[in-house]
């Protein structure tokens, strides 16, 4: 059961703005960012596998662990909880969805124009020239040592071809990162969901949205620096909340 005054803040809102992390995509069997170490990548550092520097330094260490998490993602399926948000959308005139997941879960269940802060795992493009590259037909790429796989070279300057994602100390793609910023300041209602709100400039958002009023609600088995600030935290899987969630906004607006 929700509180009566989360169902009609959803309800009566002229626009909702979203913000999910890797927390949405979990119940899928997608390892979480800071889970995604775990079995063959355990003793590498996350940060320095999602950097420039650590592209540069290990490219076939880098581009093998992008395929081994691409690999993952094909393998998937949406959940519960990205049906509910396409599901949620139709029943407000404005919806923006923004994601910090590089996976095409949000798509695959019906999201349509979603946000992507942290580019996608599908767009891989050329280090040097920045010529996008198209992945081979096949898709068993995966690293059969389940480690390092060196990456393909750029048809028009042979250069190494890179993950499609935004690493650490690279800037936000600038359209994602406007369309963001004008849902936020134009949005009532602002749901954050699944994402441990440690990695910026994607955690101001839900923080500039509260301090210009809108209301801002978490979904989150566990706490984060945002608790403090959200109106409204539940405290659980997003596949089980968020489902639950719409229905009862689907039904009070009937
Ligand atoms: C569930 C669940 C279930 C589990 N249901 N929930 C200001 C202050 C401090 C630092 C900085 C700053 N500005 C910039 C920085 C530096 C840096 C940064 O933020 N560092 C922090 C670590 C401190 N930021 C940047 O470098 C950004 N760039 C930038 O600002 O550039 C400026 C610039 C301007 C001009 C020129 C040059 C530069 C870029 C950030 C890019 C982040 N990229 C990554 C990697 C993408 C590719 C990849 O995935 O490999 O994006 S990092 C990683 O973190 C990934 C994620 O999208 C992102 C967020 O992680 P997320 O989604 O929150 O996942 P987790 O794993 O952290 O949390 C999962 C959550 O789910 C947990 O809370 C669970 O409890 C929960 N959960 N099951 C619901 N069933
Ligand atoms: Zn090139």
């Amino acid at each position: 059961m929700f509180v009566v005054s989360l169902i009609s803040a959803l309800k009566s809102a002229r626009h909702i703005a979203v913000l999910t992390g890797a927390g949405i995509s979990a119940e899928s069997g997608i390892p979480t960012f800071r889970d995604a170490q775990t079995g063959l990548w355990e003793n590498f550092d996350v940060a320095t596998l999602a950097s420039p520097q650590g592209f540069l330094s290990d490219k076939d260490l880098v581009w093998g662990w992008y395929e081994w998490r691409r690999m993952q993602v094909l393998k998937t399926q949406s959940n519960p909880a990205h049906y509910a948000l396409a599901r949620l959308a139709e029943q407000v005139e404005h919806f923006t969805l923004i994601t910090q997941n590089i996976d095409d879960l949000h798509e695959r269940a019906g999201s349509r124009d979603v946000v992507h802060l942290h580019g996608s795992l599908h767009l891989p493009r050329c280090f040097s020239c920045g010529m996008p590259y198209m992945f081979p037909e096949r898709i068993s790429q995966e690293p059969a040592d389940g480690r390092r796989l060196p990456p393909p070279r750029c048809r028009h300057c042979n250069g190494y071809i890179r993950p499609g994602v935004v690493w650490f100390g690279e800037p936000l793609p600038e359209a994602e990162w406007m369309h963001a910023e004008l849902a936020m300041k134009a949005c009532d209602v602002f749901l954050s969901i699944g994402t441990s709100s440690m990695v910026w400039p994607a955690a101001q958002l839900p923080i500039d949205a509260a301090h210009r009023g809108a209301v801002v609600v978490q979904i989150n088995p566990d706490k984060t620096s945002l608790n403090a600030l959200a109106r409204y935290n539940l405290e659980g899987k997003a596949g089980e909340i968020l489902p639950r969630l719409v229905e009862s906004v689907v039904k009070a607006k009937m």
